[in-house]
């Protein structure tokens, strides 16, 4: 896989044994669009791909279940916080489910993990890296992310560069108070009228970094094996969890970092705050099968930024009417050339789109009169395990 820290193609996962994978799961204040859904189907496949070479999988899985953007759409819209995030993250599980997508083991909380988020950042308070802002209205706590050896490593960018997207994704460089500019909130004290939590910090709630350090720490150990997202999360939030989780555990936090492209509609990002959404449940609810969803999103290989248009759809249903016919049919192509295909495809920094086109090929191939005539049945099994398409 594309380690975006080391900036190369580099080998995943233990030569035996269990891989551990991180990946930051959803804000829960809206539905699923297929942006998420793209990310969640690549680690996925990641997954799969572990578990077809003979590894276990550990799985965690955060929700950002109490933050700004939650909070905002919440009192925007009159809706208790605690109900619109249980809502949109039962509407997202139905999506994944409908996706084939294996859930993680740990599927965990940021309000679930207060006690775990406290107790990382009393450790990193006993390394002399966190500190209060001199703020006598709200006394809130930072991370010096320069105490951490390394710090910038995971997105290689420059400072001038870090501070402008820090600023976009929801850091606060301008902050009287801190330290350095680019410090990140790891506790942040009660505010009138917002959800609080008694700690021995204050009675507050947890910054957005730090929660997903401490879930990973916490139900994976340091130096797992990828920690996955979409390129949005590159920097700040994979940077900060780098540092802070190097700092905590005295050793590297994860072994790699994973990047999704972005998708995006009529040009622009989707984004649930931009508004431009296709949405999972709106497709399924509109009689889409959602294994010509999953094969769209397959078809894009997942490093690339690429745009949803109608016609992936329509391909994608194409595609999966031909897959079906073949697979149902009495007998097709011999099924050792494309498990070899399939297989060497996804090893290859999870390579979905040539995958596809491998059983593009047998399907081609069973449809042409040979001698040489076998079952599908083992090719249906390959396509349903590894590329969880049925
Ligand atoms: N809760 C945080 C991560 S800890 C968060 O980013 N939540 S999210 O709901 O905004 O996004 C969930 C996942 O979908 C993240 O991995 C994010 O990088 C990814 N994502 C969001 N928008 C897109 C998009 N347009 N294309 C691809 N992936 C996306
Ligand atoms: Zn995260």
């Amino acid at each position: 896989m594309y380690d975006t820290s080391r900036r190369a193609v580099v080998e995943v996962g233990p030569d035996s044994g269990t891989a551990r994978l991180y990946v930051c799961g959803i804000t829960p204040y809206d539905a699923t669009h297929l942006g998420h859904a793209a990310t969640y189907v690549t680690f996925d496949l990641l997954n799969r791909t572990f578990r077809d070479s003979g590894l276990g999988v550990l799985y965690a899985q955060n929700i950002t279940d109490v933050d700004d953007p939650l909070l905002e759409r919440a009192s925007a819209t009159g809706v208790d916080w605690a109900e619109l995030a249980e809502d949109q993250i039962a509407l997202f599980r139905t999506d994944m489910e409908a996706l084939r997508v294996i859930p993680p083991d740990h599927y965990i909380g940021a309000v679930e993990c207060i006690p775990c988020v406290v107790s990382l950042i009393e450790s990193l308070k006993a390394t002399g890296a966190i500190y209060q802002v001199e703020d006598p209205e709200h006394p809130d706590w930072y991370f010096e992310v320069h105490r951490a050896p390394g710090f910038g490593g995971v997105s290689g960018l420059e400072e001038p560069a870090a501070l402008a997207i820090f600023a976009e994704r929801g850091g606060d460089p301008e902050r009287p108070g801190k330290r350095h500019p680019l410090d990140c909130l790891v506790w942040q004290m009660a505010r009138p009228d917002e959800p609080a939590w008694d700690s021995s910090l204050g009675h507050g709630r947890p910054g957005w970094h730090i929660e997903c350090t401490a879930i990973a720490l916490r139900y994976l150990g340091p130096a797992f094996d990828v920690q996955g997202g979409g390129s949005d999360l590159v920097f700040p939030h994979h940077e900060m969890c780098a540092a802070e989780g190097l700092l905590a555990a005295g050793e590297q936090f994860a072994q790699a970092y994973v990047h999704c492209g972005m998708v995006g509609l009529d040009g622009e990002k989707m984004s649930k705050s931009k508004g431009n959404l296709v949405l999972v449940s709106k497709l399924r609810v509109a009689g889409v099968d959602p294994m010509a969803i999953r094969l769209a999103l397959l078809n894009h290989h997942y490093r690339r930024d690429w745009e949803w248009f109608d016609h992936d759809l329509a391909t994608a249903e194409a595609r999966l009417t031909a897959w079906r016919a073949a697979f149902a049919a009495d007998s097709g192509a011999p099924s050792a050339p494309v498990f070899g295909s399939v297989r060497a495809a996804l090893r290859n920094d999870l390579n979905a789109p040539a995958a596809l086109s491998a059983v593009d090929a047998w399907v081609a191939r069973s449809a042409v009169d040979d001698s040489e005539r076998h079952s599908p049945f083992e090719v249906r099994r390959l396509v349903d395990a590894l590329l969880g398409v049925l």
